[in-house]
């Protein structure tokens, strides 16, 4: 079915009016369907999102999802909706198609689409991929869970364009067609289980990535990662490896502490591995994702390398804020699950002390005893997961408990040496005492920033 027979002339229903559903309604307008637009919050909440579809004549409810959508030709559901909603329900009942917006964006897509998608590493390697990619001369969009909704890139695209795409479980859920050119999935480890029920249905959600996928696509995986490499999913794309070790047959790998990609049969190494900005073992994971990318379109070795030394990675990621009295700050708010904080303790080669919790999201903190053991000093943990963090952390460290943020970060900063780390990795989600992770990354900046002025140095500390 051709874009026209989808859209012009459809009655879109799309769920959710957040930065999605304002997308998909903007570009089924362009489409030359009409679009209808439900949300479950209040007006009052909505008043910015509501004035902006009545200025652009879209037709909307809030409060709540009636049967108006029952009347629609098929709905698009934002990710952040959950599919077990009772309109979604009796919409799949009555036979209507429900698809997400990454499957709607999909249809209009001009351009080639690089879709990115893994547990961790997602935005810095698609960030990463937008930057090799731009600099090698493409006209490239970074677009999709990284914030910009790929509903909104592909208005901008042509055929020559590429759409790098973040991915997340939540758009994957609802594709039917769906089918990148070129799909990387960076690792698979425990999270969103509120939302798939178990880690099974949240591997499957991950892997369609790949199912629309023929032998003209690439499919590219991470050799290194456990559960990739003993479940790999079942693709009909050329499947490629990278490695963040020495490895034979990948397309991507590291040896002698340098990163080389395969060109055809010859080994191009691309640079050394002390030279690439971004740090640690996970990182160097993600440069090699990047360049197996690269190789896909061209890119030579010297324009991959230039972007690798100098590209600083991205805010709330192990970010570098600072000194106070010669003790560093690391801002790693991003770090929502346990396997990020695992690799941020494997990045910091000073002894540290680390604040963690938040709310809890079922991790196991258990592997976190054996990355910290010869680095971490000691442990603030903070949110509603602190019981959770001592109890499975507190016979191996010296574990504190804080009230907010802003004190343990004073407690870390009493307890520190100069030459040591105070180290943000929760290892859970924000909501419990803030609005996100960029909010607790902030607070996180504003309460070293207070030291400092507290300490009255000259030393920098990044807002
Ligand atoms: N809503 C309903 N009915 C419901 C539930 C929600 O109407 O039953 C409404 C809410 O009231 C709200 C809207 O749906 O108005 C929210 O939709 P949304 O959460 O999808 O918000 P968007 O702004 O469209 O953001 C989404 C992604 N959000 C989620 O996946 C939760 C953003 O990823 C993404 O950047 C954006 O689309 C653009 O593509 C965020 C995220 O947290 C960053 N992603 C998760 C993650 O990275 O771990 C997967
Ligand atoms: P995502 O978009 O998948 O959440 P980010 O690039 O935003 O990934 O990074 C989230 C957290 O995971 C940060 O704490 C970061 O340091 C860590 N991280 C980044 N890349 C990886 C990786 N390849 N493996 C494990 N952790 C990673």
């Amino acid at each position: 079915m051709t874009v026209e027979e989808r859209i012009k002339g459809r009655n879109v229903g799309v769920i959710g009016m957040a930065r999605s559903g304002i997308a998909v309604a903007r570009l089924t307008l362009q489409t030359g369907g009409s679009p209808f637009v439900s949300d479950s919050r209040s007006p009052e909440d909505l008043a910015e999102p509501c004035r902006d579809l009545q200025s652009a004549g879209v037709l909307f409810e809030t409060g709540g999802h009636t049967e108006r959508l029952l009347a629609c030709d098929y709905l698009v559901v934002s990710p952040g909706v959950p599919l077990n909603i009772e309109i979604i329900q009796q919409a799949r009942q009555k036979g209507l198609p429900v698809f997400s917006e990454l499957e709607f964006a999909s249809w209009v897509c001009p351009g080639r689409i690089v879709a990115i998608t893994g547990s961790n590493g997602k935005t810095t390697t698609t960030t990463l991929v937008g930057e090799i990619l731009t600099t090698g001369g493409f006209d490239t969009h970074v677009c999709g869970n990284i914030g910009r909704p790929f509903a909104d890139a592909v208005g901008c695209m042509t055929a020559d364009s590429i759409a790098v795409v973040e991915v997340s479980s939540f758009q994957l859920e609802t594709v039917l067609e769906f089918k990148p050119h070129v799909a990387a999935i960076l690792n698979l480890t425990l999270d969103h289980i509120d939302r798939h029920g178990s880690f099974e249905a949240y591997r499957e959600a991950k892997y369609r990535i790949t199912e629309n996928q023929t032998f003209q696509d690439v499919l590219i995986l991470n050799r290194d990662d456990s559960e990739l490499s003993s479940s790999a999913p079942s693709t009909s794309a050329e499947t490629v490896f990278f490695s963040a070790q020495q490895c034979d047959n990948c397309l991507a790998w590291v040896e002698n502490n340098r990163l080389f990609t395969r060109v055809g049969s010859e080994a191009c190494e691309v640079i050394k591995c002390d030279q690439i900005a971004i740090k640690g073992p996970h990182n160097l994971q993600n440069a090699a994702t990047a360049a197996s990318v690269a190789v896909q379109f061209g890119v030579d070795s010297a324009t991959i390398a230039r972007v690798l030394r100098t590209f600083p990675g991205v805010e709330h990621r192990l970010e570098k804020i600072g000194s106070v009295a010669g003790i560093h700050f690391v801002n790693d708010s991003k770090a929502t699950n346990v396997d990020s904080v695992r690799y941020a303790l494997m990045s910091i080669d000073t002894p540290l002390y680390l604040i963690a919790g938040g709310r809890d999201k079922e991790g196991d903190f258990a592997p976190l005893i054996d990355a910290g053991r010869d680095r971490v000093k000691g442990i603030v943990a903070i949110g509603e997961a602190r019981e959770i963090v001592f109890a499975a952390l507190g016979k191996a460290f010296p574990v504190q408990f804080a009230e907010s943020l802003e004190e343990a970060v004073e407690k870390c900063f009493e307890l520190a040496h100069p030459g040591e780390t105070v180290l943000l990795s929760p290892g859970c989600a924000s909501f419990d005492m803030f609005e996100n992770y960029e909010h607790r990354g902030r607070a996180f900046k504003a309460a070293v920033a207070k030291l400092k002025n507290g300490k009255n140095t000259d030393e920098t500390v990044a807002s």
